[in-house]
């Protein structure tokens, strides 16, 4: 079998589009405009592409967006100040910090400080816990986006054994717990594999759906998939520099051998990556109409 190719990059557009008239409405008939700060601290090369990859979506949508670059040397009491300056600020209805942090500074700490009102991430420790409670505000930019394409590309998730490999906070953790919850595009029994798990390829095997956020370059080979498989490649792992001096990536997928063994699957780039930019515009959308009273 050859795999039908998700094209994120394709669903991302379509989604940006429908975000566009959205917010066009929402400044006409209501005065909103939604407004984003991301807050990008050091230079890691990732990072700063993230991050303008964020504005130049928020500024085709029509936002009012803020770009503001840190020191690497920036105290964690300063950054924590900045956070609560744009808390304060009511032209600004979501918040991101670009993680990695550097290792002066304590993550959590930071995440914490954003009021959950704009937690556009959905990181603070009240939106997981929503989440967990299936009560979410906002989902995190990644999963958020995963599901997003399931739904979008007609994959059932009702009653589909999902195998997801890693367990971190930002994508792992709820990616289980979303597709665990009650409801559309949910409903699935999910088994959540990390480095300790004993017997990877034997859960992989089993899986309708594999949902890799692991890491590490060709993490999953043909072999850990079943016939027929959806397989959802997060991983963006920066393996060179071509010749134009673009960075080149690939995923957690030995991408060419699995997909003629998988039913689906989403590439690196132009997969999961574009729909977690677009997550955050929609998060950033329903910030702003919660903060103005507007039913979301
Ligand atoms: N606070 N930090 C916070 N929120 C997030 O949601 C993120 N993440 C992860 C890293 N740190 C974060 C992102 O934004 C990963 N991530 C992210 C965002 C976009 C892309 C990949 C990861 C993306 O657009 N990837 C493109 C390729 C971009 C390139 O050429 O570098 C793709 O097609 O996969």
């Amino acid at each position: 079998m050859t795999a039908k190719i998700i094209s994120g990059a394709e669903i991302a557009r379509e989604i940006r589009e429908e975000l566009k008239r959205e917010v066009a409405i929402l400044g006409e008939k209501h005065g909103v405009v939604p407004g984003l700060v991301t807050i990008l601290v050091g230079e890691n090369p990732a990072s700063v592409s993230y991050v303008t990859a964020k504005q130049q979506a928020a500024k085709a949508l029509g936002f009012y967006s803020l770009q503001v670059n840190e020191p690497e040397t920036i105290s964690e009491e300063n950054l924590e100040e900045l956070v609560n300056t744009y808390n304060r600020n009511s032209l600004i209805h979501g918040i991101l910090v670009q993680l990695p942090l550097p290792s002066h500074i304590n993550e959590s700490a930071v995440l914490h400080a954003v009021d959950p009102r704009k937690d556009v991430d959905g990181f603070h420790p009240v939106n997981v816990g929503k989440l967990m409670i299936g009560e979410a505000d906002f989902i995190p930019c990644t999963p958020a986006g995963i599901q997003q394409l399931l739904l979008r590309t007609g994959i059932e998730t009702d009653g589909a054994e999902v195998v997801v490999v890693g367990r971190s906070n930002i994508v792992g953790k709820p990616i289980a717990n979303i597709l665990l919850q009650k409801g559309k595009g949910a409903n699935a029994t999910v088994t959540v594999c990390h480095t300790r798990t004993r017997n990877l390829a034997e859960h992989t095997k089993r899986a309708d759906i594999l949902i890799v956020a692991a890491g590490k370059p060709k993490a999953i080979t043909a072999d850990m998939v079943r016939e027929g498989a959806v397989v959802i490649d997060v991983g963006v792992n920066r393996i060179g520099v071509s010749e134009s001096g673009k960075a080149k990536l690939c995923g957690d997928v030995d991408f060419e051998r699995v997909k003629e063994k998988a039913g689906a699957i989403t590439p690196v780039p132009g997969g999961v990556g574009p729909m977690t930019i677009t997550m955050l515009m929609m998060n950033t959308v329903k910030a702003a109409k919660i903060a103005a009273g507007i039913k979301p």
